[in-house]
């Protein structure tokens, strides 16, 4: 049995009923064999895919916290540390009900690959907790937020691990964090990204994920002769990534017609008035569903079905697995000929292959979403430097990080022989800088 293989058997039989976390690991152990099977002896000895699919720690524990009712709730909290070879842990937090170890560990994994592709100093970790923010007071969020920080501040630190935003927290959740980060550590120190602007946040962060998006998505576009302007696009969810993706591919002249979260989709023919959203998503968040209240000629349906509007570009922002092979097929059938990934792997592995197989432009999640993180870095750089950029400085290198990585996911798909692939070249591109490292450091 080949290397890659005898290891992809390993995570399965000692990661039990870890199924996102084993979804991520075959699809980059897929896109590896074409650089391990041939020298796999060498990969083989130094144990690299071993080491590579277990993380360095994940620390899990115990969130006290009391209700406004007065009731003691308890939630489970999570520091997933993957992989620090390249720089300290870099990753975001989430909190939503379904968040469980594989999912951490699924996400905490492509972060790994991501952060490496961006070719800033960071490694990968993840984090979170089971906690629902939704329908909670502002109070009650920052009782857990303080309870949850108060365990995670022993673990994290500005050279360290240094967590950031994902679904469920936003500047509100990293205020809160950074507060009592701040106060139990004694240290102003760059140890979250996506803090707001008065107290070491960077310009641009906020938008960063889905403008970068965009931007590679136009770069895939130009090199077929192809932009953004004029084409219809669906981008689904309605939160930090969506909401930015939407913003910047109207600015680039396109039509985003369609939003969705996770009670149903909006359709507007004419066009998402993004305003109307962020005040509703923003500002009071409510539901997608009052935008057809707000807005004439608009139509709101209840449930999950928003692949089936017909789009030239689509750009699932929600969460993983949102797009199944059924959507894939759907979506290329009324005509859409682009696909770039907004959230972690929202594609299921069918509808990523279906993707390929019709060779549409597809850029993955770990790619395609990468500008947060990587922007991230830069409010990283900043708080080490104790100075702040313009928001021209900081979106003109989120641009060229994302031309570049572009550059790298095209080039290494095509050193293997599968141009165009930019699932094996995200994959393969990532894992060269990682292993390159690893193998430098050692057996660690
Ligand atoms: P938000 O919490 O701001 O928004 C999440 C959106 O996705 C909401 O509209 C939400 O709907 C919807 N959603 C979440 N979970 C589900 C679900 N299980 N089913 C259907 N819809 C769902 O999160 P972000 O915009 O920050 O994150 C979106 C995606 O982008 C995630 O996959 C995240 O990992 C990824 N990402 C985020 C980055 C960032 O910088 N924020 C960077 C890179 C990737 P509802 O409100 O109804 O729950
Ligand atoms: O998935 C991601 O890349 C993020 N949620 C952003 C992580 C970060 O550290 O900015």
């Amino acid at each position: 049995m080949s290397y890659v293989s005898e290891v992809m058997e390993r995570v399965v039989a000692k990661n039990p009923g870890e199924a996102e976390f084993h979804q991520a690991v075959k699809e980059v152990l897929d896109s590896l064999a074409l650089v391990i099977d041939a020298h796999e002896e060498e990969f083989r000895k130094s144990g690299l895919l071993e080491r590579l699919t277990e993380p360095e720690r994940i620390v899990s524990f115990r969130v006290p916290w009391v209700d406004d009712k007065g009731a003691v709730q308890v939630n489970k909290g999570y520091r997933v540390q993957f992989n620090s070879a390249i720089g300290p842990y870099k990753g975001g937090l989430r909190f939503h009900p379904s968040v469980n170890q594989s999912i951490l560990k699924f996400l905490g994994f492509e972060q790994v690959f991501k952060n490496s592709l961006t070719g800033l100093p960071i490694g990968g970790g993840k984090g979170g907790s089971d906690f629902d923010p939704k329908g909670k007071s502002d109070r009650e969020v920052m009782a857990f937020c303080q309870s949850f920080m108060t365990e995670l501040c022993k673990y994290i630190g500005a050279d360290q691990d240094v967590p950031a935003g994902d679904i469920g927290v936003g500047g509100r959740e990293i205020g809160y964090l950074y507060g009592q980060y701040k106060r139990i550590r004694g240290l102003y120190e760059g140890v979250l990204t996506g803090k707001g602007l008065t107290y070491g946040g960077s310009l641009a962060r906020t938008q960063a994920t889905g403008y970068g998006l965009v931007y590679i998505t136009q770069e895939m576009l130009k090199h077929e002769g192809q932009s953004l302007a004029g084409k219809t696009v669906v981008v689904s969810g309605s939160g930090n990534v969506a909401i930015y993706a939407t913003e910047k591919a109207q600015a680039l002249g396109a039509k985003v017609v369609a939003l969705s979260d996770s009670n149903g989709y909006i359709y507007d023919a004419d066009g998402i008035k993004l305003d109307i959203v962020k005040e509703i998503k923003e500002v009071r968040r409510g539901r997608i569903s009052e935008y057809a209240e707000k807005v004439a000629g608009s139509v709101y349906t209840e449930g999950k079905g928003i692949w089936s509007i017909a789009c030239d570009v689509a750009l699932p922002c929600a969460t993983q697995n949102e797009l199944n092979l059924e959507d894939a097929k759907v979506l290329l059938a009324n005509g859409c000929t682009c696909v770039a990934e907004g959230a972690n792997m929202p594609s299921t592995r069918e509808a990523t292959d279906y993707f390929l197989e019709k060779k549409i432009l597809f850029m993955p999640g770990k790619a395609a979403n990468a500008g947060g993180v990587a922007t991230s870095a830069l409010e990283m750089s900043q708080n080490s430097q104790r100075l702040s950029w313009t928001f021209e400085e900081v979106d003109g290198k989120l641009k060229d990080i994302m031309i570049g990585i572009y550059e790298k996911v095209s080039d290494a798909a095509s050193r293997y022989g599968v141009a165009g692939n930019f699932v094996a070249g995200a994959n393969i591109a990532g894992f060269e800088k990682v292993a390159d490292a690893m193998n430098a450091q050692g057996i660690v």
